[in-house]
């Protein structure tokens, strides 16, 4: 019976630490306690079996038991001592800073291209000494019509379909839209400053248009506006003359033709030679084989919008002109669809 009794807290002593060596966490750690040193472990049952040996056997299985017990624990307490050094230095290696691995790409925003071609516009502008204003975009018929000679009912109105707010006044009018163009703030300004007036007003505006690929609802304009003693047509020529060659090169030739905008006499439209062809390909997709691209509307401001603002027509003239920052885009950068601008594409906004 001691023989049989010492083997087997032998043996067990022997598998206990055998398994113990191989355990690399404190959950296992603990399983593996309770497994041989609990109080119904492996150990423990050996232990409580002596009580059937005789006093002179009990003593010597018992401090064998004990001795077993002693290196159990001993061995139990270096194991996880190793285990929680080895878990510390695995949490340090985790937290240490790698400074040679390259750094996470930060995604960075961009101006938007219409910002980017307004800009590119107004600076050439700005170069020839006009200054930046902007206006309102809901605006009072007053100023979007009236004052730029195009009254109630005049047949021109059909020229820009309207956005009217749903604003009714005493008079049973509504007399607030949605500004169909930068002009207005030619009478803004001219009420709020003497000549000389040299500006450009960038700026929304809103048209009660069905999209197609050339025409938005809602798009942008840059509005220019000279005016002083003596300033002539040649003026107008010379300064959208340059305008074009610094958007799109020292190379290009412009043409004016008559049109017809109520606020400006003579009204014309300006068109730059084909960038693209030269007016040598007679199918190219830009100037459709006529060598030339319509940019904007321009003109003499009119006297009457002149007297409007109180200004002395006798004494002082002025051009203003009218231009779309998404066509110049699409021009430049060969886009075939305004759609694309507002239609948050990422794909599409990620090329400017
Ligand atoms: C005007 O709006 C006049 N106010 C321009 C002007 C100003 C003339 C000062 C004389 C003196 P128009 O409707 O043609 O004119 O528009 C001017 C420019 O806006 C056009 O040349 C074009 O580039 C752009 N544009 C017009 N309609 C649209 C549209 N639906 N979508 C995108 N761009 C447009």
């Amino acid at each position: 019976m001691t023989q049989s009794t010492a083997q087997s807290i032998e043996d067990l002593t022997q598998t206990a630490l055998g398994e113990l060596a191989l355990l690399d966490n404190s959950d296992a750690l603990e399983q593996w306690r309770v497994r041989y040193l609990g109080r119904r472990g492996g150990l423990t049952s050996i232990l409580r079996g002596l009580s059937q040996l005789d006093i002179d056997q009990r003593r010597e299985v018992g401090a064998l038991g004990n001795r077993a017990k002693s290196t159990l624990e001993e061995e139990l307490e270096k194991r996880s001592q190793e285990v929680s050094q080895a878990r510390l230095a695995q949490v340090a290696d985790l937290e240490r800073i790698d400074v040679t691995l390259p750094g996470r790409p930060v995604a960075t925003g961009r101006l938007h291209p219409t910002t980017q071609v307004v800009r590119e516009i107004t600076d050439a502008f700005v170069a020839m000494g006009f200054s930046i204003v902007e206006g309102p975009e809901v605006e009072w018929d007053h100023y979007n019509f009236e004052m730029l000679n195009i009254p109630q009912g005049h047949p021109a109105r059909d020229m820009w379909n309207t956005l009217w707010v749903d604003y009714v006044n005493e008079e049973g009018q509504r007399p607030m839209l949605l500004r169909t163009h930068t002009s207005p703030m030619q009478a803004r300004v001219m009420e709020s400053m003497q000549p000389p007036v040299r500006l450009v007003v960038p700026g929304k505006v809103y048209r009660y248009e069905a999209t197609d690929a050339t025409h938005e609802w809602h798009f942008h304009q840059v509005e220019g506006l000279a005016v002083d003693e003596g300033i002539t047509f040649a003026d107008l020529k010379g300064t959208l003359y340059e305008f074009a060659r610094q958007i799109f090169g020292a190379r290009r030739q412009v043409r004016f033709r008559c049109d017809y905008f109520p606020f400006v006499e003579p009204g014309v439209d300006m068109s730059i030679d084909c960038f693209s062809c030269e007016g040598t390909d007679s199918s190219c997709r830009i100037c459709r084989g006529s060598g030339w691209i319509e940019i904007l509307g321009a003109g003499m401001v009119h006297p009457y919008v002149l007297r409007a603002v109180g200004y002395d027509s006798e004494k002082y003239t002025g051009f203003a002109f009218g231009l779309g920052p998404e066509r110049i885009a699409m021009l430049k950068y060969g886009i075939d669809d305004i759609r694309h601008f507002y239609s948050n594409d990422l794909r599409f906004l990620r090329q400017f």
